[in-house]
């Protein structure tokens, strides 16, 4: 062993520990923090080991203080950003944010919630700041203020934007396929509609646009957009069915947004068709049919047979025209969101109502939380337009991100202007809840990828209604797009299912996720998908064991016997035994009759046999032989009381 000579530079440990004022124990706790090692009976120490020692005391105080203030974050973050204002290494971050289920880069944006979690684990304390930029943001309200304020003189009429409204399978995007002679009803997954869609149509010279909305339940708020839109609503009533829950939404939210509402009472063709009873039905929802005095049209038609068509688009144009919509085609566009989705070629895709104004070819935009610049504009034909005027429903490539359905669109002046005002208002990539260390309840961890923002909306949502109090849900990534290789990542951090609706997975992502073990599964129905996921979710809810006395064995011998497992036969004196049946061992004192039969042990038959085969039941006076699990020893006399274990799953998932 080197010999230290004590020299000028070195100081006696005994002074070291007084200057720093601090304890004997706390010096050699510093000294293996910092790893110096010090060898027995070792006096001294140098100044670069003091220093050391000093550098680290001063960091943790000042990390100390740091702690103790409040961190201002913002509403969205990037991870490196984040790893600057906490001063710690970028990878302390990332390990935090994988330690709770997330697989993150440094350039990835954190919402405030997660980065706040991530903050609190590494033990800061953090507000959110409010950032000025979010004034900005157009939101309904303010759209439909600026939309009152329009001047009246640079207003010109445009087309009715009509929403078509009804219970699942009444027949509304059979309605529109007749209306414009296509075929969209028979391609739907599970002949539903899961998504919201705009159409044109000519009539006697005159543009009319159509929302199709879904009619299940499971797509409440898409409705509620469909009718937030509109300048009126047709409500399709199956003629054979009558008025049904989603039927009475739809004239609540038609209600709430005071539109105008024509009945088309639908399936007229068929046998069971009662035209009288769903009026009498309407009535109940104070829509009362002209002929008995009201104010609502109603009209018998058949989608499918082709009948009242003409005269329904007659009544809608009439119905238009006494609140003609107007706009002002001369201003900035300014429209609404109704679907979007990420595009492998081209990138986010957006379909877009323009409520006023012209969006022009090569316009800037803002559209929510992200911008960008109209590259290529489309119509519901998949046509390429250079201008899209009030009313019409346009696909709008180039964005930088993919916005939301509910996303106001605002074509701006300049570029400058388009990236100021959507400044550190992107998407954040990451999504994660608080979680609980004391927290008992079994976790669902799902990844969750959809074509299409809507109906990731849609998923969220009713996964988020299932899910009962004793079951945490944990979704480590909500997103659209194809399934790829981060994703099979994110789910093996967090311990998840990934769920894709109507999404591929690319063929090396499924092979990594089949090496890691990770279950993908695909859906094109939502409600199947919900299915699966409800499974899942009753799978982790809490059990009740709830035991059962079913019969007693007395023993006559014991074959066999070892620490863990012991081989008897015995006799069934009361009730049966069948297999993986609980045992409790008692034994009689012979000598004291009349004293209770003592607890002796307890265990498990995993294996029963009559005549050396195996026995599902025995039965009273049948002679078993029985192998049981357990360690406690049994003897010749003892009695076995018998009792079967169930375990019961507490509670249920609630019911969509
Ligand atoms: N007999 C008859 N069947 C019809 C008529 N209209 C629609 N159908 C049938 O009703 C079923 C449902 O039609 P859809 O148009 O998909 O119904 P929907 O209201 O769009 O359904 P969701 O969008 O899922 O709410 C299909 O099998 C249609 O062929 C009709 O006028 N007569
Ligand atoms: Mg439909």
């Amino acid at each position: 062993m080197k010999r230290r000579f004590p020299s000028k530079n070195n100081r006696k440990i005994v002074d070291v520990i007084q200057e720093l004022h601090i304890t004997e124990g706390k010096l050699m706790f510093l000294l293996k923090e910092v790893g110096i090692r010090i060898a027995e009976g070792q006096k001294n120490l140098d100044q670069s080991e003091i220093a050391r020692i000093r550098g680290y005391l001063n960091e943790q105080e000042r990390r100390a203080q740091l702690k103790g203030k409040m961190i201002d974050l913002p509403s969205i973050i990037r991870v490196q950003d984040l790893a600057k204002k906490l001063e710690l290494p970028v990878g302390n971050i990332l390990a935090t944010l994988l330690k709770n289920g997330v697989l993150a880069t440094l350039n990835d944006d954190l919402d405030y919630d997660t980065a706040a979690i991530i903050a609190q684990d590494l033990g800061y304390k953090t507000t959110e700041s409010v950032e000025e930029l979010e004034k900005d943001v157009l939101t309904v309200e303010k759209l439909n203020e600026i939309l009152k304020k329009e001047d009246p003189a640079k207003q010109t009429p445009r087309p009715p934007i009509v929403t078509i409204m009804g219970h699942v399978d009444h027949g509304k995007t059979t309605l529109l396929d007749t209306i414009r002679s296509a075929n969209v009803a028979s391609g739907e997954a599970g002949g539903i509609t899961q998504a919201i869609s705009s159409y044109q149509t000519e009539y006697n010279g005159r543009t009319i646009t159509f929302i199709d909305t879904p009619g299940h339940e499971t797509f409440d708020f898409m409705r509620q957009r469909g009718a937030a839109l509109a300048d009126l609503v047709v409500l399709v009533v199956a003629a054979d069915d009558g008025v049904q829950p989603q039927t009475k939404d739809a004239v609540a939210y038609a209600k709430k947004e005071g539109l105008p509402i024509v009945v088309a009472i639908n399936k007229i063709d068929r046998a069971e068709a009662n035209i009288d009873r769903v009026k009498k039905e309407l009535g109940d929802l104070d829509l009362i049919p002209e002929e008995w005095g009201g104010e609502t049209v109603m009209l018998g038609i058949s989608a499918l047979k082709k009948q009242g068509i003409n005269e329904l688009l007659e009544i809608i144009l009439l119905t238009s025209d006494i609140h003609q919509p107007k706009a002002d085609p001369t201003r900035a566009a300014l429209g609404t969101v109704i679907e979007s989705k990420l595009d492998k070629s081209v990138g986010p895709i957006a379909s877009v109502i323009i409520h006023t104004g012209t969006l022009q070819l090569g316009d800037d935009v803002v559209i929510g939380k992200t911008t960008g610049k109209v590259r290529q504009m489309r119509d519901f034909r998949g046509k390429q337009i250079k201008k899209a005027t009030p009313s019409v429903p346009v696909m709008i490539i180039g964005l930088k991100d993919v916005p939301q359905a509910g996303d106001i669109l605002q074509a701006v002046e300049a570029q400058g202007e388009a990236v100021s005002k959507a400044a550190q208002r992107r998407a954040p990539l990451k999504k994660m809840s608080k979680t609980d260390d004391n927290d008992q309840r079994q976790t669902l961890a799902i990844v969750l990828k959809a074509d299409s923002k809507g109906s990731l909306e849609a998923l969220e949502q009713t996964i988020t209604a299932m899910v009962p109090q004793e079951v945490r849900l944990s979704v480590v990534r909500a997103d659209v797009g194809a399934i790829s290789d981060s994703d099979v990542l994110t789910a093996r951090a967090g311990n998840a299912i990934i769920y894709g609706f109507n999404i591929p997975i690319a063929g090396m992502s499924q092979k990594l996720a089949d090496k890691e073990k990770i279950s993908v599964r695909l859906f094109a129905i939502i409600y199947q998908l919900a299915e699966d996921v409800r499974n899942e979710i009753e799978q982790r809810m809490p059990v009740d064991i709830v035991t059962e006395d079913i019969g007693r064995v007395k023993i006559l011998k014991v074959f066999f016997s070892t620490a863990k497992r012991k081989i008897v036969g015995g006799e069934v004196a009361e009730g049966i035994v069948e297999p993986n049946a609980k045992i409790i061992i008692k034994r009689k004192d012979k000598l004291k009759k009349d004293a209770p039969a003592e607890h002796i042990g307890t265990g498990v038959i995993v294996e029963l046999q009559k005549d050396k085969r195996p026995l599902q039941k025995a039965e009273i006076g049948d002679q078993v032989g029985m192998t049981i699990e357990g360690r406690d020893k049994m003897k010749e006399g003892d009695v076995l009381e018998i009792y079967r274990e169930t375990r019961v799953r507490k509670g249920s998932v609630p019911q969509k």
